[in-house]
């Protein structure tokens, strides 16, 4: 059994379908995030915050959205992006910008056996037009490389073999392979 740390339901249902065969336990709770630069610093950062609150094993993943012509902007703000102006800001914040260009990024911290272990995944694509398709956050505006044009919002479970979070997930999954963890 190992415990996901994480607010977010679109993110622990997509670790529930990747991390198949595994024992997934719902740690349903918002922790404070420390400000940093990147992804990888908030995820170390907070894996040490939740050590002693949670019991081990557990991960968490930190995720965010970089657009290339918003010099990475919203990065590591992505969540209180999403939550303040939404893919609509977002596509406001692009009209008249050329270059679409823009990748996501997915940390995984985990916390094993008194072991830290830090898995990363990353997806390039571009911000589309507008807002097309369902899903969750900034799915229905982000195109991944090799999906025909699709939005995430598109292209529904299919996400995860295109998503930096699929990316992710799956190299975490080898890890706990290695660790006879399953
Ligand atoms: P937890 O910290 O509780 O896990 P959170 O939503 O705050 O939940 P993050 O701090 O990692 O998670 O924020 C990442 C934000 O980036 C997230 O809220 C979305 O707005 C966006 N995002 C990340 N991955 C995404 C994806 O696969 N599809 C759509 N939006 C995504």
């Amino acid at each position: 059994m190992i415990r996901f740390v994480t607010s977010n339901r679109g993110k622990f249902e997509e670790a529930k379908r990747i991390l198949n065969g595994v024992d997934l336990v719902w740690e349903r709770m918002e922790y404070r995030e420390v400000q940093a630069d990147t992804n990888r610093e908030v995820a170390i950062q907070s894996l040490r915050e939740l050590k002693g609150m949670v019991k081990d094993p557990f991960f968490l993943e930190d995720s965010g959205l970089y657009i290339d012509a918003l010099n990475g902007f919203p990065g590591p703000y992505s969540s209180y992006t999403f939550k303040k102006i939404g893919c609509k800001g977002i596509l406001k914040l692009m009209e008249d910008i050329e270059d679409r260009r823009a990748y996501f990024t997915s940390v995984i911290a985990a916390f094993i056996d008194g072991k830290e272990i830090l898995v990363e995944g990353t997806v390039r694509g571009r911000i589309a037009e507008g807002e097309r398709g369902g899903g969750w956050g900034f799915d229905p505006i982000f195109e991944p490389d090799g999906a025909g044009g699709l939005t995430f919002g598109e292209l529904g479970e299919r996400k995860d073999l295109f998503s930096h979070r699929g990316l992710a997930l799956r190299r975490f999954l080898r890890v706990l392979r290695d660790l006879k963890y399953i």
